[in-house]
């Protein structure tokens, strides 16, 4: 599991360059990377990041945590070779605030492995 954040173009509430490349409350993501997820820069559990993996009567369900205020797409790969697939997104929660934190997904017959990202916008 992976989560990308996406720089948009404008930079908005850290106050230089410098500043919005620490990670002050020391959960691996940067001030400019906690403000792409609307999560909180000085609180170690506020972060974007996956909270479970789990079968549910044949199903995978996922769980994540992050801010309310960012786009968020879940994207699914069977394979993470080059010559595999390009990344397919399961979900878009684009209609914001939003509340999902979880997605339950049936994957194809014969799949032996899945990868899940989140990339976030804002
Ligand atoms: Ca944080």
């Amino acid at each position: 599991m992976r989560v990308n954040i996406t720089k948009p173009h404008a930079r908005g509430q850290a106050r230089n360059a410098e500043e919005e490349q620490l990670d002050r409350d020391g959960d691996g993501k940067t001030a400019w990377e906690e403000y792409v997820a609307d999560t909180d820069p000085t609180n170690a559990v506020s972060v974007l990041a996956f909270t479970g993996l789990r079968l549910e009567g044949g199903a995978i369900r996922l769980d994540w945590k992050g801010g309310q205020w960012a786009r968020q797409d879940l994207d699914e790969r069977a394979d993470r070779s080059v010559s595999a697939p390009a990344w397919s997104c399961v979900l878009t929660n684009a209609a914001l605030p939003t509340s999902v934190t979880n997605f339950t997904l049936r994957p194809d017959t014969g799949a032996t492995q899945r990868f899940y990202r989140i990339r976030v916008e804002r």
